[in-house]
């Protein structure tokens, strides 16, 4: 049997400034996503990168004093060791100065020129460097301070020049047929909604290049022209895989791509133009576009003014690697806004990983140690209560399949801490420490069941906590090619009699420290 492909993706991320927990979300949540389905034995290819032309990255060069590039060198290092940091485990780090990135940019630009989507006109509008978008008149408003402003509140400015157009009007009738016969192709459900009545109320021909700078990549032929930087941005997605090259083995194995996972600040850019732009190049549609939700300090839009804005480097200082991906994970339902703060942090870390997950491992196999010798005993006849809670265990795959199939993590997260739960119950209800004199061949057989719980918790933990849950799997002297999803369930019990490493505790308590607050 082939194994089958998974093809997944970040945005790639303006390196205009340093990294923010709102980027290490993003790159944590689809490394989840990825290993989760590396887990499940699919042929994962992930990509991140970072997104270096386009007018806000020329301007915030010259700000600083240096050439765009030397700009974009420095903060694409820094978001490679953000990647880096987080734990993440991409295939590769696209970054859209390479050569190969120009070659497939010029080759989907001259594919949908020759399809005749293409044409040279003046383009006079309002355009906002920070979102890098075009705007319509009547979509912005002018403040107190006299200032134009698009909804999300960035100026905009009067640009007017010749510009070259896609015929994006034309398409407008194929995008909805789209979204009607793939009914995935956008999560999560008001996303969808919200692009499918955007396209309904009519699109407009999208201006694709500009004159005024040249920070960019050139428009094939006609050099004055550089690219809008979205259109070469969307691109990445294709490059990453070996476009131009339609025949290489990596184009053909992994395009179309399986998910984008996005921001829901750039649905618009993903779910129509990007399309638009494939159907065009006559390219296949990726399968499936999620929009996750935005990231709150306390509640409060993260701003450099507020000074709410959180270095993702010292938070995982502060808390560790493992507590923090848990944490976005557990915490945020993925696909909504989500809220962040200290104690939020420390009551997660405290309760589900500390007291749940972290006693329950480190009391049974404490007890192992200490009364079998360190040697995992082999189980007794199993009672009512071992087989209920063991079938729990074993349920948890197909569940947690169901949840990551749509991106639902925390869903998955909450199933699996429901079994930590039970198993707690039962570990409490069984009371080894009390069999150790009555009856210690029971004894036996509970710490055994409970092993084998934690074992496979640990398995289905691994996407979310890599390094934590390869420690339990250590202790548990799990081979290292046992800890795939092949190795759930009745397949990959624990076998009694061998020697367990002297137990060691994961998940610490955080303990209050003056002066960390996020
Ligand atoms: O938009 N909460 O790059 P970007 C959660 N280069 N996620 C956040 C966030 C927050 N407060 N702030 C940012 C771009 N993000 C383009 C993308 S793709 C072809 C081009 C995350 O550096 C979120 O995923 O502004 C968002 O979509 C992404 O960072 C945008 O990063």
């Amino acid at each position: 049997m082939t194994t089958p492909k998974y093809y997944l993706t970040t945005p790639i991320f303006y390196p205009n400034g340093v990294p923010h927990i709102g980027h290490a979300y993003t790159v944590i949540a689809t490394d989840t996503l990825a290993r989760f389905q590396k887990l499940d034995g699919k042929d994962v290819f992930f990509l991140t990168g970072t997104d270096e032309h386009g007018l806000k990255m020329q301007q915030t060069a010259e700000k600083a004093g240096l050439a765009p590039l030397a700009l974009a060198d420095q903060n694409s290092a820094a978001f490679q060791r953000l990647v880096a940091a987080v734990g993440a485990d991409p295939s590769d780090f696209i970054r859209t100065t390479e050569t190969r990135h120009h070659r497939s940019s010029e080759e989907i630009w001259r594919r949908m020129a020759e399809n005749g989507d293409i044409y040279l006109d003046k383009y006079a509008g309002w355009y906002s460097v920070r979102q890098e978008q075009f705007f319509d008149e009547k979509e912005t408003t002018v403040g107190t301070d006299g200032v134009r402003r698009e909804p999300l509140g960035s100026p905009v400015e009067w640009v007017e020049e010749e510009s070259y157009f896609f015929r994006l009007s034309a398409y407008q009738d194929r995008l909805l047929a789209h979204y009607e016969s793939n009914p995935d192709f956008i999560g999560p459900d008001e996303r969808r909604n919200e692009v499918i009545s955007f396209v309904r109320g009519g699109l407009r021909d999208l201006s694709i290049s500009r004159t005024t700078f040249d920070w960019g990549i050139p428009v094939p032929g006609d050099p004055k022209h550089v690219m809008y930087v979205w259109v070469d941005a969307l691109t990445n997605y294709i490059t990453g895989v070996g476009y131009p090259d339609t025949e290489s083995a990596s184009f053909k194995r992994y395009w179309p791509a399986d998910l984008h996972v996005i921001g829901k600040d750039i649905v618009r850019f993903h779910a129509v133009y990007w399309p638009a732009f494939l159907l065009s190049a006559g390219i296949a549609l990726p399968k499936r576009i999620f929009a996750h939700g935005f990231l709150f300090n306390r509640g409060e839009k993260m701003s450099k003014s507020v000074g709410n804005v959180i270095d993702p480097f010292s938070m995982i200082e502060t808390y560790g690697l493992d507590p923090v991906r848990f944490f976005f994970m557990r915490e945020v339902p993925f696909g909504q806004d989500g809220s962040y703060s200290h104690e939020a942090i420390v009551n997660r870390i405290n309760a589900d990983l500390a007291n749940d997950l972290g006693n329950l491992a480190q009391r049974s196999l404490s007890m192992i140690a200490k009364n079998l010798d360190g040697t995992l005993p082999v189980p007794g006849a199993l009672t009512d209560a071992d087989r209920e809670i063991l079938a729990s265990a074993d349920g948890l795959l197909p569940i947690c399949r169901a949840a990551f199939a749509s991106q639902q993590i925390h869903q998955a997260l909450g199933a699996i801490w429901t079994v930590v739960a039970e198993a707690n119950r039962y570990f409490a209800g069984e009371a080894p420490w009390q069999l150790k004199k009555t009856d210690p061949e029971r004894m036996a057989t509970v710490l055994y069941v409970t092993a084998e719980l934690v074992r496979q918790i640990a398995i289905l933990s691994q996407p979310v906590m890599p390094a934590s849950s390869g420690k339990l799997l250590d202790l548990l002297g799990v081979p290292s090619d046992r800890r795939d999803f092949k190795a759930l369930g009745e397949a990959g019990r624990l076998v009694g009699g061998s020697a367990l490493p002297v137990p060691s505790g994961v998940f610490p308590r955080y303990v209050a420290d003056e002066g960390t607050q996020a």
